[in-house]
């Protein structure tokens, strides 16, 4: 384990530091005016947090722990006016531009923290945590220069996609993974919850979905069984731990195809042969029957129960890789077919879609879709995700025309499943792409585009799918550093950013995840010039 630290320490201390005041923010924030040093701000056991209005307890206490973490110093939080000097203030202001945006404000005196909202005072804490984070080297720090900070998101869905139906993923590491999603401004926790491999969440009218559904006999002819699924008072625990750090989560239940463990547990579900859960990678021709009503009765239940669990006003129904051969082939879904007057399967997709989304709207949510540009059509209200490798600037475009928001996730730059180095990991990379950091961090979620053609695009996302992911472990591996890099994509504009800058910035924040017990790749190859 020495060898690797030691290196990992040499190759931070053979890049220079910029020596600019955000040199270890990431994401970068959208002005920096720095102060003189002298001028700073200094910790010390008189500093009080104030908050000067109610309800930010919460960001209260994450800035009094994190102050704790950084300085050493325990410090009071108090409720009230402004305090003449040796205060952090809390404060929230109409005249912050954004939802998320914020005001940080350090000087000899105060460090103000303004925003129009919580999060955006939330973030104004991770900020201010990252300064105090200094260059790196761990010690305790308790000065801080002065500086201007103004900063809000460029985008307000910044995500990313963990896939516990691969690989179950224990509650508690799904929490580790929120701490570290909310240092860099993630905002959104999507949770892969169903697929072939396994169903992971509770379901209370159908407990043979989890009783069934969540276990499968072994996983790529290792004879090792594997389950595990959430209650709902899990999710619901977890739910409200992400919020707290102003993260939402947003579920998914794929459908039609990626559905072989529901199939499994309830058989009725697929239009030909019943099928055991799925114990290997893969696209399934077991699709849902779509001309069933009795399956259209059984989601509206199931996801009943969901929509009123997750609070989050979006829900993601899947919809990719569903192969028509069995639609093709299934009386019922011909005969659905032949009475609604379609020629084609992928107009039954359309209908298939429709239907669910048709629960989602009696509860006031948004569906979320994988875009298949074969589909002739998606629900109005849809939010569409650009994932194929290659299509994103078409799914941007045909979203534009559709009148639909679309958040990008696409194959080049944001599947973090795919190795990060060529022959990183052999054993589980069946020839995907390799993605290093860099390329990570060449992502324009707008793609260069004019101003009113990326217009709807809401935000990016990384997608940790799960076949190869078989504990936290290479969870963070895969994620870090390159979550800098995404994170970076979803809250920086273009302007602002660029690689010598950012390469720069991140090393303090990987010593900080190496303190925190994060595993993560080393980027060596940032060194070469
Ligand atoms: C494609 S991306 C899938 C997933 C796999 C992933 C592996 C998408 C919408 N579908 O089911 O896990 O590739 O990289």
């Amino acid at each position: 384990m020495i060898k690797p630290f030691a290196l990992f320490l040499l190759f931070i201390l053979s890049l220079p530091f910029s020596g600019m005041a955000d040199r270890n923010i990431v994401p970068a924030p959208l002005q920096t005016v720095p102060g003189k040093e002298k001028a700073g701000f200094n910790f010390t056991p008189a500093t009080r947090i104030v908050t000067v209005a109610p309800g930010l307890a919460s960001e209260a206490g994450e800035l009094q722990r994190m102050v704790l973490h950084r300085t050493g110093m325990e410090i009071p939080v108090t409720e009230g006016k402004p305090l003449k000097k040796a205060a952090i203030h809390l404060v929230l202001s109409d005249d912050i531009e954004g939802e998320e945006g914020y005001r940080l404000e350090v000087d000899a005196k105060n460090i103000t923290i303004t925003g129009k909202t919580a999060a955006g005072i939330y973030y104004g804490i991770q900020t201010l945590d990252q300064l105090l984070i200094g260059d790196g080297g761990g010690d305790l720090k308790q000065h801080l220069a002065a500086v201007k900070i103004v900063d809000r998101p460029r985008f307000g869905y910044r995500a990313i996609m963990l896939d516990p139906a691969r690989h179950f993923i224990p509650l508690e590491d799904i929490k580790r993974y929120i701490v570290q999603m909310a240092k860099f401004k993630f905002n959104v926790l999507h949770l892969h919850l169903s697929d072939d491999q396994g169903w992971r969440i509770e379901i209370k009218k159908y407990p043979l979905l989890t009783e069934v559904g969540s276990k499968r006999k072994e996983t790529d002819g290792d004879r090792k069984p594997h389950e595990g699924f959430y209650t709902q008072a899990q999710m619901k625990e977890l739910i409200a731990y992400a919020a707290e750090r102003h993260i939402e989560i947003v579920p998914e239940i794929d459908v039609p195809g990626h559905s072989v463990s529901a199939i499994a547990a309830y058989p009725w579900l697929t239009c030909l042969n019943p099928v055991e859960v799925r114990t290997t990678a893969g696209v399934s021709k077991d699709l849902l029957c779509a001309g069933n009503e009795k399956v259209y009765e059984f989601y509206a239940d199931v996801l009943d129960e969901l929509c009123v669990l997750f609070p989050a006003s979006k829900f993601h129904l899947g919809g990719d890789e569903a192969p028509l051969d069995h639609w093709k082939q299934c009386e019922k879904c011909q005969a659905l077919m032949k009475a609604k007057g379609f020629d084609r399967e992928q107009q039954l997709m359309s209908y298939f879609f429709n239907r669910m989304n048709e629960v989602l709207v009696k509860h006031g949510k948004t569906p979320l879709f994988w875009y298949e540009l074969d589909v002739p059509d998606y629900p109005a209200n849809t939010v569409t995700y650009a994932w194929r490798w290659g299509l994103t600037p078409q799914v941007i475009e045909r979203s534009r025309e559709l009148g639909c928001k679309v958040i990008c996730a696409p194959g080049e730059y944001a599947y973090f499943d795919y190795p990060q180095w060529a022959g990183d990991f052999p054993e589980v990379n069946w020839g995907m792409p390799v993605t290093p950091l860099r390329k990570v961090y060449e992502f324009d979620p707008g793609y260069g585009l004019p101003r009113e053609q990326q217009a709807h695009i809401i935000g990016v996302e990384a997608t940790l799918w799960g076949e190869c992911i078989k504990n936290m472990d290479r969870a963070f591996y895969m994620t870090f550093p390159r979550a800098l890099a995404l994170a970076e994509a979803g809250w920086s504009t273009m302007e602002n950013r660029g690689w010598d800058s950012f390469r720069q910035r991140m090393l303090p924040l990987l010593c900080d995840l190496m303190r925190d017990g994060v595993n993560f790749r080393v980027p060596y190859e940032c060194v070469e010039k």
